[in-house]
């Protein structure tokens, strides 16, 4: 998301919309699951969001990559303007298959590709338009980027996403709003009915047009009318969700605290900015009465799409190490960008920096203190105390904490300390939330010989937590 971005819905007109999606639009159920979560008795309190099975889904993925590919990979540009030749599009060795090969052995388990960017054109042969791999003497005009790339995918046990940009600078009909509805829900109906299971929609809320630009009146209500009947097991990510909603940057940083529930009525407009609307992307709201966890978008390059000349400005194994922390350890799913080349593969540097990530963090947790015997029990108030012995001294250096998110989440407060063996209980980790994914890195080395978990405050009864502790040799 970019500042340039621009609403085509007025906050009211989204407020609206929304309604109608917890309503059920066109008769289709499009609520999350934590919107149906309120207890229907008058009077019972009511019952706190929680997720879907979809959601859940997405969020055991915990890493996903996204590829950025198009005819801005070869014009070197970020945003193509739409007047892009098709022939332009011509990767010389293009295999879906090594992306698949280089994202599993990097540890993610979906791949969302780019079917469509701002340019508007398509990776696949649509019937909507001209403007795609089939005008490109790419396999003859007979290419399917989309389909060798779901493909390979799940050849290789990953889940799949799309990207059709609903912002769209080539079409025509951009701006005579009926009737660019039209095409994009056709674009849709294609990506959704061609290609098998979408685990994720991507709604991104870029338009560049400017004060006198197209103005385009999207049918949200039939568009995610059309994804919820087509593909009802996926989610959709925008900054209004519905399912999923954006992190609010694109630094690689999820807020701290992160809670999966929201206010649905801040975010109402995609591609909008402003304080309020960034702390409720960013934090959540504790309060809120819909599930709709964050996902961390970040590219691995300082661009989205691949451009040679930054081929040496790669992020650093450390600085992706960071953002595992501020992202999947804050309760969030990393979405990370790694752009195909002009040969339609994922360049050395790319692919050798997914290395050192993945060998980064399996050095971090590869010494798990044997499986802990936790005893939990409950403190005057709220607190709940979980305490657990460890088989020799061991220096924790990283500490996994995990909420049963199937029960919502609830942990406000909660503290972890080890016990150096002289009875007396010295901090290790203290923060908000938790919710899926907590992951801490205490700055004090000694030997513990017990680990202590509070949870000082909960929004629900506390419940024990799964906690894992990593050891250094
Ligand atoms: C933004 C787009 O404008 C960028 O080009 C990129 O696709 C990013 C993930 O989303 O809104």
């Amino acid at each position: 998301m970019t500042d340039e971005r621009q609403d085509a819905l007025s906050r009211r007109e989204f407020t609206q919309l929304a309604g109608m999606l917890l309503l059920g639009a066109h008769g289709v159920a499009l609520a999350p699951s934590g919107a149906s979560g309120a207890s229907g008795a008058p009077g019972a309190p009511r019952a706190r969001p929680r997720p879907t099975p979809a959601q859940l889904a997405w969020q055991r993925d915990e890493f996903a990559l996204f590829l950025h590919f198009g005819v801005n990979t070869f014009t070197d540009r970020e945003w193509g303007d739409g007047t892009e030749a098709p022939a332009i599009f011509a990767p010389r060795a293009l295999e879906a298959r090594q992306w698949a090969r280089v994202a599993r052995d990097a540890g993610a388990r979906c791949l969302i590709l780019t079917a469509k960017h701002h340019d508007g054109f398509c990776l696949w042969p649509t019937r909507t338009t001209a403007h795609s791999v089939a005008s490109s003497g790419w396999r003859g005009g007979q290419g399917d980027v989309v389909r060798e790339c779901v493909d390979a995918a799940r050849e290789h046990g990953l889940r799949v996403g799309l990207y059709c940009s609903p912002w769209d600078r080539h079409a025509p009909a951009y701006g005579d709003s009926p009737r660019y509805n039209d095409m994009y829900v056709a674009q849709l109906t294609e990506l959704l009915t061609q290609y098998g299971e979408i685990a994720e929609v991507w709604f991104d809320g870029a338009n560049g047009e400017g004060p006198n630009g197209r103005r385009q009146r999207y049918d949200w209500p039939r568009i995610w009318g059309t994804v919820r009947r087509l593909q009802p097991g996926a989610v959709m990510f925008s900054d209004a969700g519905p399912d999923v909603r954006w992190i609010g940057n694109e630094r690689g940083s999820a807020g701290d605290p992160n809670w999966s529930t929201v206010d649905p009525s801040i975010v109402t407009v995609p591609g909008v900015d402003g304080p309020e609307i960034i702390r409720s992307l960013q934090h959540g709201d504790r309060d809120g009465n819909v599930w709709r966890p964050g996902e961390t978008d970040v590219s691995i390059r300082p661009g989205w799409f691949y451009h040679a000349a930054e081929d040496a400005t790669l992020k650093t194994a450390d600085a992706l190490l960071d953002i595992w922390f501020t992202s999947v350890g804050r309760n969030s799913k990393l979405l990370l960008n790694v752009p195909p080349n002009r040969d339609g593969l994922l360049a050395d540097a790319d692919v050798q920096r997914l290395r050192e990530f993945r060998a980064a963090r399996d050095a971090l947790f590869a010494h798990e203190v044997p499986p802990l015997a936790w005893r939990w029990r409950h403190r005057p108030g709220r607190a709940l105390e979980g305490t657990a012995p460890l088989q020799a001294p061991a220096v924790v250096h990283a500490l996994r904490l995990a909420e049963r998110i199937e029960e919502g989440q609830r942990v406000a407060r909660y503290r972890v300390e080890g016990d150096a063996g002289d009875g007396r209980w010295q901090p290790l980790a203290a923060g908000q939330t938790i919710g899926y994914c907590k992951l801490e890195r205490p700055p004090h080395a000694f030997a513990a010989h017990r680990l202590r978990v509070t949870i000082e405050e909960s929004v629900e009864a506390a419940l024990p937590l799964m906690v894992r502790a990593f050891a250094t040799t």
